[in-house]
C-alpha cells in the first residue's frame, strides 16, 4: 500500500480570469469604503484568508468574520478567537444562516466604523450610511450574509465557488449601513497541495478541478487526523480505517454503491463521502490549528 504525500502532487493553479478583474475592481472602489469585512471559513480560519487582500486594500479599517461556525469544532473556534485577538485583529464567529446572528454583526460594524473614524481624527458625525465591503474567497457565505441582512432576497447564493460575478451595493434595513457584496477571489499561487485540497474541502475550489476521488481520499486523511470527533457509525465503522481504500469500501457498502460482482463504484462512493462531510454527517471539524498555540 502506498504512503500518500499529498504535497507531492501538482497544484492545479486554478485562478479564473474573473478573479483578477474582481480584485482590480475592489481596489478601485476602496476609497469609498469605511470598513472591509473579510469573510473566512471557520473550519479553516487562516488558510481561507486571501493574503492578497492586504495588498489590494492597504490601510483600510478591517475585521474578520469567521462564517459557517456551525460546521466547525466550537472549542477550536474559541482557540482561534483568542489567537486572532492576540494578533490585534477584530474577529466575529458567525452562522450566516442563523437568523439573529447577522444582526449582532451589524451593530458591531456600526460601532467599529465610528471608532475608526474617531481614531482618524474625524470630529463630525457621518451623515450617510456606513459603507461596508464584504470580501472573501469563493463560497464562504458572503451573499448569504448579505441576504440575511436585507429584507428582500437580493444576492444569488449557491454551494459552488464563483456564484457572485459582480460587485453589488445593498442597503440594509434601517438604512444605517450599505453593504457591497463582491465576487469570491482566490490568489494565483497557493502554498502547497494540502492547502489547495483543504480549500476544495470547504468548496472554494471546484470539485471538478481537483478530481472527486482525490478529494475523497484527502477527506479520509483529514478525518484520520482527528478520529475522536468523527461519527464513524455512519458507515458502520468502529474506528478510522487505516487506508483510504478501506474507507471507500465502507462508504460503498453502506450506501449500496457496489457494481455487479461486488466491485466498488469509486466515483459515486467519492461523491457520497464528500457530500456527507459537507452536510455535517461526519461531525463538526476544524481543519487547522492556530500557528502558535501558546499565543491563545
Ligand atoms: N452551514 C452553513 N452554510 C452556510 C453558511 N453561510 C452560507 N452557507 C452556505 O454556503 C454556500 C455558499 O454561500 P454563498 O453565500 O453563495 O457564498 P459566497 O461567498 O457568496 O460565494 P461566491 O459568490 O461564489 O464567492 C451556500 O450553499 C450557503 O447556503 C453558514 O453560516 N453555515
Ligand atoms: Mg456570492
Amino acid at each position: 500500500m502506498s504512503v500518500i504525500s499529498f504535497n507531492d502532487l501538482a497544484l492545479t493553479g486554478w485562478f479564473p480570469g474573473h478573479m483578477l478583474k474582481a480584485g482590480r475592481q475592489m481596489q478601485e472602489i476602496a476609497p469609498l469604503i469605511d470598513l472591509v469585512v473579510e469573510l473566512v471559513d471557520a473550519r479553516l480560519p487562516l488558510s481561507s484568508r486571501n493574503p492578497r487582500f492586504h495588498e489590494l486594500l492597504p490601510g483600510k479599517p478591517a475585521m474578520v468574520v469567521a462564517n459557517k461556525a456551525d460546521l466547525a469544532d466550537p472549542a477550536a473556534s474559541r482557540r482561534w478567537q483568542r489567537w486572532f485577538e492576540g494578533q490585534g485583529e477584530r474577529v466575529f464567529f458567525l452562522n450566516a444562516r442563523e437568523p439573529g446572528d447577522p444582526d449582532r454583526l451589524v451593530r458591531f460594524w456600526e460601532r467599529t466604523a465610528h471608532e475608526e473614524r474617531e481614531k482618524r481624527g474625524a470630529t463630525q458625525a457621518l451623515n450617510r450610511p456606513v459603507r461596508v465591503m464584504i470580501v472573501g474567497i469563493p463560497n464562504v457565505g458572503k451573499s448569504t450574509l448579505v441576504n440575511q441582512l436585507c429584507t428582500e432576497k437580493r444576492a444569488q447564493v449557491g454551494p459552488r465557488p464563483g456564484v457572485t460575478r459582480q460587485n453589488q451595493w445593498i442597503r440594509l434595513r434601517g438604512d444605517q449601513v450599505e453593504l457591497l457584496d463582491t465576487p469570491g477571489v482566490l490568489w494565483p499561487r497557493i502554498r502547497d497541495k494540502e492547502h489547495e485540497l483543504r480549500l476544495a474541502m470547504i468548496g472554494s475550489i471546484r470539485d471538478e478541478v481537483i478530481g472527486i476521488e482525490l478529494l475523497a481520499e484527502f477527506i479520509w486523511y483529514e478525518l484520520s487526523r482527528q478520529p475522536a470527533r468523527v461519527d464513524w457509525s455512519l458507515y458502520d465503522l468502529a474506528a478510522c480505517p487505516e487506508y483510504p481504500e478501506e474507507m471507500m469500501a465502507a462508504v460503498a457498502r453502506r450506501r449500496g454503491l457496489l457494481r455487479g460482482g461486488g466491485a466498488i463504484d469509486h466515483i459515486r462512493a467519492a461523491h457520497a463521502l464528500v457530500k456527507d462531510y459537507r452536510d455535517l454527517r461526519l461531525g463538526a471539524l476544524t481543519l487547522e490549528s492556530p500557528p502558535d498555540p501558546t499565543a491563545c
